[in-house]
């Protein structure tokens, strides 16, 4: 595009896409001269509206009063934010999936009402106060409560993500959405607030030698998960060590983003063990029991379990592991100028914070840094920005996460390696967009980098 303002002095190689952060604010301190002012981020028409501004309708006429709507709504000029489903993907829409649109989403906190959703019988109406947790098996004192009950108890709140180890799942054997939301959009995080599981625990005297918990949903599906506590074993006697590490944070929640939580989401309540895959999150919680073995239940059995190149299943692999996506540009928002931009993406992992966000504009060849978004929280989602400067050339965008473990995001061919292509189940590798000369954008798979 035409520059139509003059661009000043700075030479190409000193514009923002070769520069520290320190070095790009410096150069957009000095409008006159840099990229932002040229033909991209400040376009001709921008830079030129130095005039008033005709006085708008909105200035004319005076506007809804206060409980016009009592509980608020977005604009209906953004009318296309929606939760959206794959009609092909499952035979109805009782056991299904929605997909959050992160294409659309700013910062880090999921909107109650764009949380992805995940039925295996639907969704339930749950009259809160009839609803009931047992706490029993190897417990001094059972307990049953109600959501009223268990408000009472010592409060926590913490942010975290939560992602259906399936997300990105069709990828896996070459399926290629070219849209980030079904790519990625099985991915939401918000503030939840309930009570921390070792508190119930300890109301309930559970025996010390209690390896294992059940989880049950109160739905048509009645989800029923097996979690490890500390000192685990599988049913063959192998040790399961997650178990410390889901008692440090996991909840049985009942609010979301400062409001009851959602009836998609499990209300009343529902158990939230956060860094692990959302499948074990069991909504509409009704039951907890204590025990000292998994009971292998189906969705431990037939369904989340991954099958190996070998032919054996991988089993129990609870964790999410480090993983980032670039959200602008992406198929679902393509560039509509060039000259500046800002690559934005989301990063995340289930073992704890993101220390390093890596962007590639070629493909994966070099490597630049980005600059995470505060805040950076352990096991949720996290912000990455950096600026590019763009002439309508191609480009294979990438993102590659490290997370405090020192785990290193994985390239899809290595993935393939290391679990074959036989799955559907925890496909965190790196995902690379395709920029075309017009700003379109599509999804690609490099092989063998
Ligand atoms: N009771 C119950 N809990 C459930 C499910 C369900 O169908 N029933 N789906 C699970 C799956 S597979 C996922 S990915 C998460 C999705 O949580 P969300 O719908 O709040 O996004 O809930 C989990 N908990
Ligand atoms: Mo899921």
């Amino acid at each position: 595009m035409p520059d139509k303002v003059p661009t000043g002095q700075l030479p190409a190689e000193q514009q923002p896409q070769s520069g520290t952060r320190r070095k790009f604010l410096r150069d957009s301190a000095a409008l006159a001269g840099t990229s932002l002012a040229g033909g991209g981020l400040l376009g001709a028409s921008t830079a030129v509206a130095a005039e008033p501004l005709p006085i708008p309708d909105s200035n004319k006429y005076l506007g809804r009063g206060v409980v016009s709507v009592p509980y608020g709504k977005p604009s209906k000029f953004e009318a296309d934010i929606l939760r959206r489903n794959v009609e092909w993907l499952t035979p109805d829409t009782i056991a299904s999936i929605s997909f959050s649109p992160i294409q659309d989403m700013h910062g880090i906190i999921t909107p109650g009402g764009l949380h992805f959703e995940r039925y295996h019988g639907g969704c339930p109406d749950v009259d809160p106060d009839k609803h009931l947790l047992v706490l029993h098996g190897k417990v001094e004192r059972p307990l049953k409560l109600t959501r009223d009950d268990l408000r009472r108890f010592p409060q926590h709140t913490a942010i975290h993500f939560l992602e259906c180890p399936a997300n990105g799942g069709m990828e896996w054997k070459g399926v290629q959405m070219d849209s980030i939301q079904f790519t990625h959009g099985m991915l939401s995080c918000s503030e939840w607030t309930g009570v921390k599981l070792s508190t119930l625990m300890e109301a309930a005297g559970v025996d010390p030698d209690a390896s294992w918990m059940l989880a049950e949903g109160g739905d048509a599906s009645a989800m029923t998960r097996s979690l490890p506590l500390p000192g685990a074993k599988d049913q063959y006697g192998k040790d399961i060590p997650d178990g410390t590490e889901l008692l440090k944070d996991a909840m049985v929640v009942y609010a979301q983003n400062g409001e009851p939580l959602r009836p998609e989401q499990g209300h009343p309540i529902r158990l939230l063990i956060p860094g692990m895959e959302a499948n074990v999150s069991v909504k509409w919680l009704r039951r907890l029991k204590f025990g000292d073995k998994p009971w292998v239940h189906r969705e431990e059995n037939s369904r989340y379990t991954e099958l190996m190149p070998d032919g054996k299943a991988r089993q129990f692999s609870f964790y999410q592991e480090g993983n980032s996506v670039i959200t602008y540009p992406c198929p679902d928002k393509r560039i509509k100028e060039p000259g500046f931009q800002e690559i934005r993406g989301l990063a995340w992992s289930g073992r704890g914070r993101i220390t390093h966000v890596d962007v590639s504009v070629d493909g994966g060849k070099n490597w630049r840094e980005a600059k995470l978004m505060e805040p950076v929280l352990s096991k949720a989602l996290t912000r990455f920005t950096i600026p590019w400067e763009w002439h309508g050339e191609e480009a294979l965008i990438v993102s590659r996460a490290v997370d405090e473990t020192g785990y290193v995001q994985p390239t899809l061919t290595q993935l393939r390696e290391a679990r074959g292509t036989n799955n559907i189940y925890h496909k965190n590798s790196q995902q690379v967009w395709r920029v075309m000369p017009d700003g379109e954008v599509k999804n690609v798979q490099i092989v063998n980098v």
